[in-house]
């Protein structure tokens, strides 16, 4: 960008120091569990992708050494080594040392002032055992180490450099490495997830069209690279891989404002969901906001005036509805602008209010252009015929929603007969148990503690959601069930503010079947209830898969890992069961080792990355067989935990 001044050292607004980090490492990545580890990394690689897309250098090295430290390397212009006129440090160790140094916050300097979370780099600096800076700049090599210790005052000093920045060699190179060690004292588990790393370096590929980013993990040999030149074009159809498109190549439009960058992709295929992934800044934005709220609205109105002046909507019929149009929809939109606001639960909901007017008036000037064309009018006509589809059962799948809905006793009475129900009217202390089979949910009625606990036995296998259009899920009896027992809608109407049980936990058999069964009732929660989800209400219980016992001395067993040590603290004479199923547990048993919440087991089930669960849920429960095997094939684990599993994480 040839319009932007040099950078100098002088720049560097500084506004903090870097204590507070240690103090209270939550206010700034997060947790101090694995994430909030692995953000140390998205810090630095973040500064790498601002660089980059700024136009300097185009590609991001990411490696895990064998000495458990990460390296990032990009090639832009290297981080500025020049000294601060008053701090008399050199840029790097501003930006290593200072909380919210750096050009980010000089907009003048980068067009936006995104940056996850905006904190920089020197957190990752304060929370590791040491972190070493190379520079390559103007044909010399620069370095400098920083270190965390506990000081002869019984103090924690972090981030201390141990001697200034200093010229160490000539180089023909140019760019920035950096190379830390997440401090153990930290975190409880400094082991970074390659997994996880690629899945969040992908999205980031295809976020920043053209970036290459390269993943070696030295430990496990193994590598990966990442490069779309197609950007999130890609993204839409690396989601929809497996499903039948409806045309071949995703719509994509890019548009700019000063100070406002827009670009959308969308794919239709046969399925009956809306998949829309939005970013803000490169940000996932999983509640949505005002920049999904402004397309919405603005892609309705260019549809339904395409269907309009092409005749296919004809003067006397009404108009379709937004929802019409978002059956079997793919979308990324992905936006990037200044001073975002962050709302919601998760804080993934996008504020902005000029988001919406934004995305808005360009998404209209954009496609209104694009279906003008005449290489397009055949995608328009493919989209019209879906959303009429839509509109046709969006009346029938109307009758049955309010049905789910209705409060009348008589009418409900079918659908909640069922479910033993808790006495406690207060929601945020009652649980839902969705338990496999009538005998098993029989024992679970009898064992539950009836104040707080209510039991719905599920009786075969619900119906797959991944398959279904919106009616005939609401045909499922199992399913109608479940939504009235929760009271909280479902789909666009979901309104968790009426729902009736703070956990639902699904319970089934640790056997082949029982898996089946949660995966189909997980594929329905994320499909139609993901707030739900989103929301941290969901779980999945852990019935024991062994009783080791001598007398009147019981231990009740987990995992297979598990199994020896317990053997071994019951000592010699023990006794072993193994369950096959809940069935196998009287009433007691079950409420000792599943129900009671002072010694059961419970997973809760989060989304992580959203794209990343679409995909698997595409896969493991849509039509593709052949995608499903090679999943399985490459990702089973045939332990506690199976596959679908993989995505969500423990409590
Ligand atoms: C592997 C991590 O940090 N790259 C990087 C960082 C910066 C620059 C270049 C940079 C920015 C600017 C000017 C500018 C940063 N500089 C700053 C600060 N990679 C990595 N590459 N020149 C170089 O902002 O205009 C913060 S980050 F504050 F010094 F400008």
């Amino acid at each position: 960008m040839s319009n932007q001044k040099d950078y100098n050292a002088k720049d560097i607004v500084v506004l903090e120091g870097l204590d507070a980090v240690r103090l209270r490492p939550g206010m700034y990545i997060g947790t101090t569990g694995t994430k909030g580890m692995h953000h140390l990394l998205w810090e630095i690689v973040d500064n790498a992708i601002d660089e980059i897309s700024n136009g300097y250098g185009d590609t991001i090295k990411i490696t895990l050494n064998t000495d458990g430290s990460a390296t990032v390397e990009d090639n832009g212009r290297g981080i500025p080594v020049d000294k601060h006129p008053t701090l008399h440090k050199s840029g790097v160790e501003v930006v290593y040392t200072t909380l919210h140094a750096g050009g980010k916050f000089n907009t003048d300097n980068y067009k936006f002032s995104g940056g996850l979370h905006g904190v920089g780099a020197s957190v990752t600096n304060a929370l590791s055992k040491w972190c070493n800076v190379t520079v390559y700049k103007d044909g010399k090599e620069y370095f400098i180490g920083f270190h965390s210790f506990m000081g002869e005052d019984g103090k924690m000093h972090s981030g201390i450099p141990i001697e200034p920045l200093k010229e160490v060699g000539k180089t023909k190179l140019s760019g920035t490495k950096v190379n830390f060690l997440p401090d153990s004292e930290m975190f409880g588990n400094i082991k970074f997830n390659f997994e996880t790393i690629c899945t969040r370096a992908r999205e980031l590929a295809f976020l920043n069209k053209g970036l290459r980013i390269e993943l070696y993990d030295l430990i496990n040999q193994r590598e990966e690279v990442y490069h779309y030149e197609g950007g999130i074009s890609d993204f839409a159809e690396y989601l929809v891989e497996g499903k039948t498109k409806l045309y071949s190549k995703p719509i994509y439009f890019h548009a700019e404002e000063e100070k406002f960058d827009l670009e959308v992709a969308f794919i239709y295929t046969d399925s009956y969901t809306e998949n829309s992934f939005s970013f803000v800044n490169n940000i996932p934005t999983v509640e949505g906001g005002t920049h999904e709220t402004g397309f919405k609205s603005a892609y309705t109105k260019v549809m339904n005036d395409f269907a309009r002046s092409n005749n296919l909507l004809k003067e006397k019929e009404q108009n379709f509805l937004g929802e019409d149009f978002r059956e079997g929809i793919t979308v990324v939109l992905s936006i990037k602008m200044n001073n975002v606001q962050f709302e919601g639960q998760t804080k993934t909901k996008l504020g902005n209010p000029e988001a919406k007017t934004l995305v808005e008036s360009l998404t209209i000037k954009e496609l209104t252009r694009l279906f003008n064309e005449k290489k397009n009018i055949s995608v328009g006509e493919i989209i019209i015929g879906k959303a009429k589809g839509a509109a046709k059962v969006r009346e029938a799948a109307k009758k049955a929603k309010e049905m789910t809905r209705a409060k009348n006793a008589a009418e409900n009475f079918n659908l909640v007969g069922k479910l033993a129900a808790a006495s406690s009217k207060k929601s945020e202390q009652c649980e839902l148990f969705i338990v496999e089979g009538d005998s098993a949910g029989g024992t679970a009625k009898q064992g539950r503690d009836r104040r707080f606990q209510a039991i719905l036995p599920l009786r075969g296998k619900p119906l797959n959601a991944e398959k279904k259009r919106i009616d005939q899920v609401l045909a499922n009896e199992e399913i109608r069930t479940i939504i009235s027992a929760l009271n909280a809608g479902m789909g666009d109407d979901m309104d968790l503010s009426s729902l009736r049980y703070n956990k639902v936990i699904i319970l089934s058999d640790a056997d082949q079947d029982g898996f089946h069964i949660r995966a189909i009732l997980l594929t329905f929660f994320y499909r139609y209830m993901r707030s739900l989800i989103n929301e941290g209400h969901v779980y999945i219980g852990l019935p024991p898969l062994y009783k080791v016992y001598k007398k009147d001395y019981v231990e009740y067993v987990y995992s297979d890992a598990e199994l020896p040590a317990a053997i071994d603290r019951v000592g010699r004479g023990y006794g072993l069961q193994r369950y096959k199923g809940l069935g196998e547990m009287n009433a007691e048993q079950l409420w000792e080792t599943t129900l009671d919440p002072n010694k059961r087991n419970l997973i809760q089930v989060t989304i992580d990355d959203a794209a990343e669960a679409e995909k698997i849920v595409t896969t493991l429960m849509g039509d593709d067989i052949d995608a499903r095997k090679n999943y399985i094939n490459l990702h089973a684990n045939f332990d506690r935990e199976d596959d679908f599993l993989k995505n969500y994480k423990k409590i």
